[in-house]
């Protein structure tokens, strides 16, 4: 069967598709695990950003696909229910398929019968679309394939839960990085490619997707086979790896094996960026820092969340910010930042601001705290994505603002706190991160000179979005050029020249008009 894979095109404030561009973990992954005699095309949308509807003209035209599968998160629903509509204009009878984490924690939202989903598949997919695919081909009941809700005329039936796999066999196989059909991927002018090393998390921080999804738990690849892994990727022309696991820092004894056979394997001239815990690199971080420094880790993502402990506690993320020290529980974010630079690796702080009972003086202790420790701020709003605790406590106090799910991209604030409105909330987060992504220009410039020589302007334009030459010299306010750049994000936001199912109905004829 002929299999055409797409990811979304939405990306978010922080990482602007000029400087980056990274494939979708999954889609290599499902590409990977189908039977081998089938031929899957993947195509992530971020590197068509500008031209969707004539990329998808095309790969429906050159491919002409049994199947389409799309990966969603759920910031890109409104789009992805544009792209169904246009394929299923272009090919009627094409089955579609979605997956990821917004199909998987809000199944509802895809089963109106004008939406044109045939399967939607619940949690990790690689084993699920293997057996849907041939279940689909040998033309037998969708009803034995675990994982999966799928429509049976105008029903929507569903079939067992199915646990999640473990990754020390041979179950989930390495990625098919050959089955990508668009080029482009970017990290500061480098090519970038994404590798798991590892799938899940043992906490239960209440804004993150990941427990829904799959549970407390946490399975680990082989180190031979994400060695493998990672020398494919090189293969194919990476210098730059994003190691995308949930959590690497929950097992550091492994993490430091796997940050040595990279040294081993000289797989260490590759810049490797990854996400971790401020507690596990507190901890270890003076055995541990020098051997990823070593081994090529040049930008740590440090889920910080924030430097209040009453905000700590409800994002349920105290655990994995704080340590026993001298009979108390102390925050480590600065410990864990300070030994991170010590050994000349560059921190992006993930700090959430506006939670409930954020005051003005909440907010900006936190970015005063970002201005201070952090080389590149990832900072964002609370954001209600569905099945999470938090989403369920901002019902509760009757705080969410807007439940438009395009505007849920983590830099658009969706909720109030009890003392803020979300444009006061997002406002100040702006207006103080702008700067701090100014001052991370020398650093860049040192490590990639010709990319940031080249692209400074359109990457600077970016991060002004809204501001005008009056702004600068005073002849209106930031007020006024944040209201610009939230009109300019809002129009942004409409990447699909294609209407919405839910809107009004389609034709063929009218999806190949100018595509
Ligand atoms: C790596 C990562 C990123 C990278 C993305 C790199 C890349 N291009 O892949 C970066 C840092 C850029 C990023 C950014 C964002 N991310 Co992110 N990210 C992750 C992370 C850590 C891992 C995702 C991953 O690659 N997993 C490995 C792959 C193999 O697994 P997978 O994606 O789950 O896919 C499996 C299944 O879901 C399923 N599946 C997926 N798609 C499909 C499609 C089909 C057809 C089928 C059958 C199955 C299927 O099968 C796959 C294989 O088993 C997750 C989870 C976490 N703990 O935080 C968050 C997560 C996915 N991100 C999230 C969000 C919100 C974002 C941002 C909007 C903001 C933010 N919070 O950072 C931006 C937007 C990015 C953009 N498009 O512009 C949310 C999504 C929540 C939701 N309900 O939508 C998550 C869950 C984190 C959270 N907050 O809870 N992210
Ligand atoms: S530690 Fe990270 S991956 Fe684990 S639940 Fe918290 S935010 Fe999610």
């Amino acid at each position: 069967m002929q299999i055409l894979l797409l990811s979304m095109p939405d990306s978010f404030e922080h990482t602007p598709t000029i400087a980056m561009r990274m494939p979708n973990g999954a889609l290599g992954s499902l590409a990977g695990n189908v039977d081998r005699h089938h031929r899957v095309a993947t195509a992530d949308l971020v590197l068509a950003q500008t031209s969707v509807r004539s990329t998808i003209v095309r790969l429906m035209s050159d491919l002409a696909p049994d199947i389409v599968g799309l990966s969603v998160m759920t910031f890109q629903r409104e789009t992805a229910r544009r792209i169904i509509a246009l394929v299923r204009a272009l090919a009627p009878t094409t089955r579609i398929i979605v997956g990821g984490y917004d199909p998987t924690l809000a199944p509802d939202e895809w089963t109106h019968p004008d939406l044109g989903v045939d399967v939607i598949v619940r949690g990790e997919g690689d084993v699920t679309f293997r057996e849907l695919v041939r279940a689909i081909e040998q033309g037998h009941s969708l009803a034995e394939v675990p994982g999966i809700w799928y429509r049976e005329g105008s029903t929507i039936r569903r079939t067992a839960h199915r646990p999640v796999a473990a990754l020390e066999g041979d179950a989930i196989r390495p990625p098919n990085r050959a089955a990508r059909v668009l080029d482009g991927y970017t990290m500061m002018g480098r090519r970038v490619d994404v590798v798991e090393t590892s799938r899940g998390c043992t906490f239960d921080c209440s804004f993150c997707s990941i427990i829904e999804m799959r549970g407390r738990n946490f399975h680990r690849f082989p180190i031979e086979r994400v060695i493998a892994d990672i020398t494919d990727a090189r293969g194919r022309g990476a210098r730059c790896v994003f190691l995308v696991d949930d959590n690497i820092t929950l097992d550091v004894v492994r993490f430091e094996a796997l940050c040595e056979a990279i040294i081993r394997a000289g797989l260490h001239t590759i810049d490797y960026i990854v996400q971790g815990m401020t507690a596990s690199i507190a901890t270890h971080g003076e055995r541990l820092a020098p051997l990823m420094r070593r081994a090529g880790f040049r930008y740590v993502f440090l889920g910080i969340e924030n430097v209040l402990d009453e905000d700590l506690a409800f994002l349920k993320a105290r655990a994995k910010n704080s340590r026993h020290q001298s009979g108390q529980r102390v925050n480590t974010s600065i410990a864990a930042v300070n030994v991170l630079r010590r050994h000349g690796m560059l921190v992006v702080g993930g700090l959430i601001v506006g939670n409930p009972d954020d005051r003005r003086e909440s907010i900006a202790a936190n970015l005063a705290f970002a201005r201070q420790y952090v080389d590149w701020p990832y900072i964002q709003h609370p954001t209600p994505y569905p099945g999470t605790p938090m989403t369920r406590d901002f019902v509760e106090r009757g705080l969410i603002a807007s439940s438009r799910a395009s505007e849920y991209d983590g830099t658009t604030a969706v909720v109030r706190s009890a003392h803020l409105e979300p444009e006061e909330i997002e406002f100040m987060r702006w207006q103080a991160e702008r700067w701090m992504k100014v001052r991370h220009m020398p650093k860049a410039l040192r490590h990639d000179p010709w990319f940031v020589l080249k692209n400074a302007r359109p990457m600077l334009a970016h991060t002004f979005r809204g501001t005008t030459w009056r702004t600068v010299v005073g002849l209106e306010s930031s007020r006024d050029a944040f209201r610009r750049y939230r009109a300019l994000r809002s129009r942004e936001r409409k990447y699909v020249d294609w209407p919405d199912p839910l809107e009004r109905p389609a034709t063929a004829e009218a999806a190949l008009a100018h595509a």
